[in-house]
């Protein structure tokens, strides 16, 4: 019995200690040594839907220990990994950060698309072209994050009560399943394919032929496990290497559909609270943990530049230097699509253009058009 109150008394100090005790405001003196008169020091909260096994995670982390080091201690931040913030459903994350429940978060433009239509345009399918030499696609992501079309988007996240600080990236999502090498369109055919629950991705699967079925991350894993679905589609080097998919699912298909861009960002009453000189800290941790993990996220992919950026300015060298062969080791087939055979799946989803472009508004998709053909000189199609 003894036992057990001793155990409970634990709980609710960690429990009070993480700030789950006491809403938003909750406080703790930073030391308890020190004279009562110290002014409590603030614990701030981050969101971030995946865990610290993903460098998505441990760039939330960097940036995280950046500003706590920078301000000496003053910024403290709590990190709620893996959706704790917000009870697992990960599109509800933009609102918890524009409310200030979260003060930052490291954000998936995917997720926080049910709230913003404009982040749809990361998600049209096959809208980026691979280009000429290998990398162009990256770069063409470079440019329309940099470009116009970025800065309307940056605009519109304000408006929103969020500033958005630095891009990183969760990926180009590439697909998996368990049942069979996808090739063609008709080899999807009729898969259960699980997605996010925002409602492109069910046009676009549906599109494509396939049977797509909406489920947060927090549960998907036990879903592959169990072939609660045949496939999912997420980015190699951020999550699906990191979860291990490969242990439910033997076969990927490399598409490049769609970019999944990460926002490094801040609640806007929160950012206002901050003196300019904080404001100039938090953010250039937030560019320097933000660059990290984009060249980790385009590890073994692009035409190597993430790779001399990690060694050059990170001192890092990454564990997995290619990681389809890493892949392959761990059993996965991996299938590579020609030019040819990614634009016969890019044919079949004109239907989803035609609905979502006037979501998103034409001219930031023209906007973008106009930075990736600046940047890589390819044409960007629309198909019909
Ligand atoms: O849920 C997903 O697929 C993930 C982890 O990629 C996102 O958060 C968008």
């Amino acid at each position: 019995m003894k036992k057990l109150v001793t155990l409970l008394l634990v709980g609710v100090l960690i429990l009070a200690a993480s700030g789950c005790i006491g809403g938003k405001t909750s406080t703790s003196t930073a030391s308890t040594s020190q004279s009562s008169t110290q002014t409590p020091t603030k614990i701030y909260k981050m969101s971030v839907v995946v865990g610290p096994n993903s460098p998505w995670g441990q760039a939330a982390q960097m940036w995280a220990d950046e500003i706590e080091k920078k301000t000496h201690g003053k910024i403290k931040i709590k990190i709620y990994f893996s959706g704790q913030l917000f009870a697992g459903k990960q599109t509800n994350e933009f609102v918890l950060l524009s409310q200030g429940v979260a003060d930052f978060a490291v954000g998936s433009t995917i997720n926080w698309a049910p709230q913003i239509p404009e982040l749809n345009l990361f998600t049209l399918p096959f809208f980026f072209p691979e280009g000429k030499k290998k990398g162009d696609i990256y770069k063409a992501v470079d440019a329309v994050e940099n470009g116009k079309a970025g800065k309307l988007l940056s605009k519109i996240l304000e408006q929103k009560g969020v500033i958005p600080l630095a891009w990183g990236e969760n990926g180009f999502r590439q697909i998996t399943n368990w049942k069979r090498p996808i090739k063609t369109p008709e080899d999807l055919a009729g898969l259960k394919i699980r997605v996010v629950g925002s409602p492109i991705f069910i046009d676009t699967f549906k599109a494509l032929g396939a049977n797509p079925t909406e489920m947060n991350w927090g549960d998907a894993i036990t879903a592959f496990q169990q072939r609660v679905v045949d496939g999912q589609e997420n980015p190699i080097n951020i999550v699906i290497i990191p979860y291990k998919i490969y242990e439910f699912h033997k076969y990927m298909t490399v598409w490049d559909y769609a970019i999944d861009p990460l926002i490094f960002a801040v609640n806007k009453k929160t950012w206002d609270s901050f003196d300019p000189a904080t404001q100039k800290i938090i953010k250039d941790a937030a560019i320097k943990a933000a660059k990290w993990e984009k060249a980790m996220a385009r590890v073994g992919l692009d035409d190597g530049t993430s790779i001399k950026i990690l060694k050059e300015e990170y001192n890092y060298t990454p564990k997995i230097l290619d990681p389809f062969k890493y892949l392959e080791s761990k059993g996965m087939e991996i299938t590579f699509l020609t030019p040819e055979e990614r634009a016969k799946f890019k044919a079949k989803v004109g239907g989803v253009y035609k609905t979502w472009v006037p979501k998103i508004g034409k001219n930031l998709v023209d906007a973008a058009i106009s930075d990736i053909e600046d940047a890589i000189g390819v044409k960007v199609e629309i198909p019909s």
